[in-house]
């Protein structure tokens, strides 16, 4: 069996849980439940950092003892972290009496290298990183790095011999390509070691909140060394040899961009130093920006990770963050892509999906999964092919560290379901009574579906949970080892239809200028659907909807509007009608001109950028938001109908 070590930062108890702590945590809890479902023995943790002169100085601020402001505060982490759901082995704090045991013995094993030693530091040191920053990284009383403040701090000091390790860290960094990621942080932090490392100091003497150092109680250790620390603790490192080779080296130390130095750095120096195995991989996530601005308090945009639980669906919140930003980028926390993803994504696609061959199921096949051979027809064939391609394409994803990308395999799975189920039409085949192809096309789809679920469940385990709670299914066949061979559902097993499984969110209110009339030509929010069957319409409603061929003839930008196009088009009447269209970005006016494409062309008309638009163009938009255009031959005339 193998075994799947992971961790976040632990959260500096000064303030309240924010975005950013949730983030981290979330993405750490998908990758321990992914691993779980793949049968590895899973170690997943979390906690808090307790000590040091941040902590100390808000303490005071506030008028109590560092041990209450810490006791009240990691509380707020650890009900958030249960709020969230989130499934970690330990929440440890450095206040833990084994963590201060195993602090202890790292620094003894540290000093046995002969790797500290005693004298005296001068220079810049900010309470608010809890970091020492060199003359030439300061700039006005502020570190350049991350703004902010610094002091002058000069007093007795322990020191780490950091630059013996300057040599080793590089011959790290090359012969282990994957222990600093993404590669363009190893390649920071390589820049950084080879530029020159300075001893570090480890001990601090004018404040005493933290761990005292080993035979000198007058010093209290650096809140790094004893931070960092918390990795070995929790394993058993110094205390239970079984266990701390079971699961020691971490295979993913997950942390934020901007403590990189401490993790690919001095970890690994104090870990060589005591003589410790190295972790398998530091990855360095971005950050979110709210709506495209910095998060920050003085801003007001900060966002509260007890907000964030109100305000939305568990499932929503970890599908959106995990999709939404790639490992290792920067992302924006935009509530109208919130929206967009879950209406479109979880909603229209996966929710859809379930819920139409949950109610055609109901329907047509009793409620019951049937008994049928192994697929031979083609479409069958080639929807397990890619359910089958899927699950290896989701594990090389998670494998990359890219679970954004795993996410987009699975939603893509969903939607090629929901292609097959609009090309099989088994509701045809019900009409024509052919039960038996009936019983194949619903069968393939519920077991894709169960593909879907299963894969999903790391990401988004409720509804996961839900939709195979809904086909019946034990918790054999909700591991990926059960995807492995297509065909696991067992007939005659009962099922039922959960109920909605992705509530649609109205759009966030829009600002009220020429941008609202742009972003309502691009994406129309769709009409909620009422409950049950929120995505099925009836026959009747479809024909409601006109579609014909319409010939593009002239096509021209709308000033001020970087995104339309103003389209003459024939529909086969006597006049054509202009059209104001979303899709600039994808095409050029003249690649249009000739084009036959699909237009609703009983929409009623809206106005737009000041053009009256008389019909709608029907075009595929892709994950990365560009369009594509579905187009007629010349033999089909201007005005035939689409149907
Ligand atoms: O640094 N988006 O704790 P911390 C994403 N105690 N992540 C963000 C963010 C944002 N806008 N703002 C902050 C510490 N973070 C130390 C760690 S580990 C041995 C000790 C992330 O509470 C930030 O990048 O200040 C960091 O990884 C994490 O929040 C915790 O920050």
């Amino acid at each position: 069996m193998s075994k799947f070590y992971v961790t976040t930062p632990i959260y500096y108890v000064n303030g309240a849980p924010h975005l950013g702590h949730a983030y981290t945590t979330i993405l750490a809890d998908a990758m321990a439940r992914y691993h779980r479902l793949k049968g590895d023995d899973v170690y997943f943790l979390t906690g808090t950092d307790e000590h040091g002169l941040k902590i100390q100085r808000a303490a005071e601020e506030r008028g109590i003892s560092p041990q209450q402001l810490v006791d009240e505060n990691s509380a707020r982490f650890r009900e958030l972290f249960e709020r969230l759901e989130l499934t970690h082995d330990r929440f440890i704090r450095t206040t833990d009496d084994d963590h201060r045991k195993a602090v202890e013995a790292m620094v003894e094993h540290m000093k046995a290298s002969d790797d500290i030693y005693l004298d005296k530091y001068e220079g810049w040191y900010s309470a608010s990183d809890e970091a020492y920053y060199g003359e030439d990284e300061i700039e006005d009383g502020v570190a350049i790095a991350s703004g902010s403040p610094v002091e002058w701090v000069e007093e007795e000091s322990y020191f780490f011999r950091l630059s013996k390790y300057e040599d080793r860290l590089l011959q790290w960094y090359e012969d282990h390509p994957h222990s600093v990621a993404p590669e363009a942080r190893k390649n920071e932090v390589r820049t950084f070691v080879e530029s020159g490392l300075r001893d570090l100091s480890i001990s601090r003497t004018t404040f005493d909140w933290g761990i005292p150092m080993p035979d000198d109680a007058d010093h209290v250790l650096y809140v790094w060394v004893d931070a960092l620390t918390n990795y070995i603790t929790a394993v058993g490192a110094f205390d239970d040899t079984e266990r701390f080779e079971k699961y020691w080296p971490a295979d993913i130390h997950l942390i934020g961009k901007d403590i990189l130095r401490f993790h690919a750095v001095y970890w690994p120096a104090f870990l060589m130093s005591a003589g410790l195995p190295l972790p398998k991989q530091i990855y360095a996530h971005g950050w979110w920006t709210v709506e495209g601005e910095k998060m920050s308090k003085s801003k007001g945009n900060w966002v509260d990770a007890f907000d964030l639980v109100e305000e939305y669906e568990l499932d929503v919140l970890r599908y959106f963050t995990m999709r939404e930003m790639p490992l290792g980028n920067d992302g924006n926390f935009s509530k109208a892509r919130l929206v967009e993803r879950n209406n479109s994504e979880l909603a229209d696609n996966i929710g859809n999906l379930v819920n139409r061959t949950l109610s055609m199921s109901m329907g047509f096949i009793d409620a019951t999964i049937p008994d049928v051979a192994d697929p031979t027809d083609e479409a069958d064939v080639a929807l397990r092919d890619r359910a089958l391609a899927t699950v290896d394409a989701v594990d090389a994803a998670m494998e990359e560290r890219q679970p954004h990308r795993a996410l987009e395999h699975i939603t893509k799975l969903s939607g090629e379901t929901n292609n097959y189920i609009q090309t099989v039409q088994p509701w045809a085949h019900n009409k024509k009574g052919d039960a038996t192809r009936v019983e194949e096309t619903l069968y393939c789809a519920l077991e894709a579906i169960r593909y879907v679920a299963v894969l999903l469940s790391p990401f988004v385990p409720d509804a996961s949970r839900r939709i195979l709670d809904g086909l019946g299914v034990g918790n054999e066949l909700r591991t990926i080892n059960s995807l492995q061979s297509w065909g696991g559902l067992p007939a005659g097993t009962t099922i039922e239809k959960p109920d909605v499984l992705f509530q649609k969110l109205d759009p966030p209110p829009e600002p009220e200028d020429e941008e609202e009339e742009e972003q309502e030509a691009e994406e129309k929010p769709e009409k909620k659907g009422d409950e049950e069957g929120a995505n099925i319409i009836t026959f009747d409603q479809f024909l409601k909807v006109e579609m014909k061929v319409g010939q593009i003839i002239d096509a021209e930008p709308v000033e001020g509007a970087d995104k339309l196009l103003k389209l003459t088009a024939d529909v086969g009447e006597d006049q054509p009608r202009t059209v104001v269209a979303g899709i600039a970005k994808s095409f050029s006016p003249d690649e249009l001109k000739g084009l036959r494409v699909t237009m609703v062309t009983n929409l009623k008309p809206a106005k737009l950028f000041g053009i009256e638009s008389q019909a709608m163009v029907l075009a595929a938009k892709r994950d990365d938001g560009s369009l594509a255009l579905a187009t007629y031959p010349d033999d089909v005339p201007p005005g035939t109908g689409v149907s």
